[in-house]
Order: structure tokens, then sequence, then C-alpha cells
């Protein structure tokens, strides 16, 4: 199987929407996600995850998925947040809580915009990270390979997917990370 133009999508939320706790929520928006017209073609474990950074609220549910929807990235990535307004989201704080996130964290082996964009978002520090968003989608997604809570669950669906810029598989780079921040993360 290649995973040419198979969108990784990770997903998260940690508050409930309305009565529905957040794994019923991730299980609804892939419902509805293959109701609008995307293919889905694998769904990882769900895991519970202390909330990232430390302290910042309730813990996640994450999981993640792999799916296949015609279009340009711009189209994946509208179709994302039409799911996550759906759900009740509201784009303000930069994560603040939510009943649900949903994260294009990779279309295959592109790159965007260029490679000195992506290197541009990646070296950002913590703090500027969380003064500033992106205003144009950045590919892969700029913190994938730091985050167990993305990594663990993307390693059920596609563990060999290969970060075109650091060139690593998700398996190599899960295991690059610490082995308390992998503990961390739980099976449901
Ligand atoms: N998402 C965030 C911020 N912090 N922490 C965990 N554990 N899981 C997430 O999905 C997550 C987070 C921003 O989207
Ligand atoms: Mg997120
Ligand atoms: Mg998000």
């Amino acid at each position: 199987m290649t995973l040419d133009q198979h969108c990784l999508i990770a997903m998260g939320g940690n508050l409930p929407f309305g009565e529905v706790s957040p794994d019923v929520t991730l299980s609804d928006a892939l419902a509805l996600l293959r109701e609008n017209g995307a293919e889905i073609l694998a769904v990882s474990r769900y895991f519970r995850t202390p909330a990232f950074p430390a302290g910042a609220g309730p813990d996640f549910v994450n999981a993640a998925a792999v799916l296949r929807y015609p279009g340009p990235a711009e189209a994946v990535l509208a179709l994302l947040h039409r799911v996550e307004a759906a759900f009740g989201r509201r784009r303000d704080t930069r994560w603040g809580q939510r009943t649900l996130d949903l994260d294009l964290i990779a279309i295959g082996p592109q790159i965007l915009p260029d490679r000195a964009g992506f290197e541009a978002w990646r070296g950002l520090s913590l703090k500027a990270q969380q003064a500033r968003a992106p205003d144009h989608l950045i590919l892969p997604h700029p913190r994938v390979h730091e985050r167990a809570f993305v990594l663990v669950p993307l390693a059920d669906v596609a563990p060999d997917w290969v970060h075109p810029v650091l060139g690593r598989t998700v398996r190599q780079m899960l295991d690059d990370l610490p082995q308390a921040q992998r503990d961390e993360v739980k099976v449901l």
C-alpha cells in the first residue's frame, strides 16, 4: 500500500459536546467525514493522554485516521474545519480545551508551503508557537515528530509513513521520544 495522497489525520478532544463524551465525538466525527465524501482507510485505537502543556485541562482522547478525499490540501482542511464546527468546536483559544480537534498531519510526501516554510515553523520556540498560528497550511504538521499523543496513534495506522523533511518513519520518530512521554499515552 502506498501512502501517496493518503491524508493522515490526528484527532483529539477533551471536553464533552453536550452530553457526548470525547471518545464518542471522535467516532461521530469519523461518520460525518465519511458522509461528506471522505474515504476512511484506517482508524487507530483510542488513547487517553494528559493535556499538553501539562496542566492545560482535562485529559484528551486522541486517535489517528488515514483518509482519502478528492481535491487539494485546502479542501481537506476545509472539510476538517466543517466537521469540527459541527461538533461545537470554537476556534478561539490556541491550545485551549476543545470538544473536537482534527489536525491534518500530512498528505503523503507533500511539503507545504515549501521546505523553507516548513523549517521556519518547525524551529519556533514553544512560546512563539503559543503566540502565533500560521495563516496558511504547513505540511507536514510542524509538531508531529515531537508529540507522543500524535505519534502513538499514528503508529497504529501508518507506522511506515516517512516524514518528507526529516526522513524518519513514524516508528522511528516515536523511538526518538523519551520513554516517559510514550508511556503517558494509554489505550482507552
Ligand atoms: N492538542 C493540542 C494541545 N494539547 N494535548 C493532548 N494530550 N492531546 C492533544 O490532542 C492536544 C494537546 C492542540 O491541538
Ligand atoms: Mg491539535
Ligand atoms: Mg487543530
